[in-house]
């Protein structure tokens, strides 16, 4: 990919990611050596708190299955998108948000610079061929000031990068297996998209792509 006219250097502050704009920083293969520590925390969280289909205000079912783990999960109904203390379906709170989890997001942020990063949810979304994610803007937080960090596992995805108005024609980027994406600052409210996953095979996730991101919601 090329930037031509960037005001930034392209590595992050720490040298290991690539700088996608001013506030986002792509670190290629991060988790490649905790992905099955990752998985199985996942493991943990979906025994209490299943994906599940969540059902937009619009009515649609989303394609995406999701769940959430930390003080604040995220969800959608007909009444609208918010974020809730505890599982609708359970009535229980979320499930803790795992320490390897919350540890591994805080030194991916820290390292795009943004230190003392504490996420307190945790949506975790699941991906099988077809499923997408349309573009879309996430401001169900308090507080943008906050970066999203966000980790890729198992069949690689089409990333859509847009601007900050629905309209703009968004690029693509590649998420595969192991990358993490910090993003925050002037480029937190950007539009972004996951098209409709290819049909594969991972060695360790099977026909599914599995993306966990982190924010601070409340
Ligand atoms: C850019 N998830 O859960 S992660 C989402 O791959 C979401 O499942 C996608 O968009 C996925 O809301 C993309 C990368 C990402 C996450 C949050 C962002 C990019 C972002 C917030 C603001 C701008
Ligand atoms: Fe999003």
């Amino acid at each position: 990919m090329s930037f031509s006219g960037q005001l930034f250097d392209n590595a992050s502050p720490d040298g290991s990611g690539e700088r996608l704009s001013e506030g986002a920083v792509l670190f290629h293969g991060r988790l490649s050596e905790q992905a099955e520590a990752i998985l199985e925390a996942i493991r943990t969280v979906e025994r209490e708190a299943p994906f599940r289909h969540l059902v937009t205000p619009g009515g649609h079912r989303m394609s995406v299955a999701m769940t959430s783990c930390g003080e604040l999960g995220w969800m959608t109904d007909r009444k609208g998108y918010r974020y809730t203390a505890s599982d609708p379906d359970s009535e229980r709170p979320w499930p803790p948000m795992p320490t390897l989890l919350s540890d591994l997001a805080g030194s991916a942020a820290e390292d795009a610079g943004f230190p003392e990063y504490r996420p307190d949810a945790c949506l975790i979304n699941r991906y099988r061929p077809g499923a997408k994610l349309s573009l879309h803007q996430d401001k169900d937080e308090q507080d943008y000031s906050h970066p999203v960090v966000s980790f890729s596992l198992g069949l690689p995805a089409t990333f859509l990068w847009g601007g900050f108005r629905r309209a703009d024609k968004p690029k693509r980027l590649l998420l595969e297996h192991g990358d993490v994406l910090v993003w925050g600052g002037p480029d937190r409210l950007r539009y972004h998209g996951i098209l409709p996953l290819p049909e594969g095979e991972h060695p360790l996730l099977g026909e599914r792509r599995i993306n966990l991101t982190f924010r601070k919601a409340g």
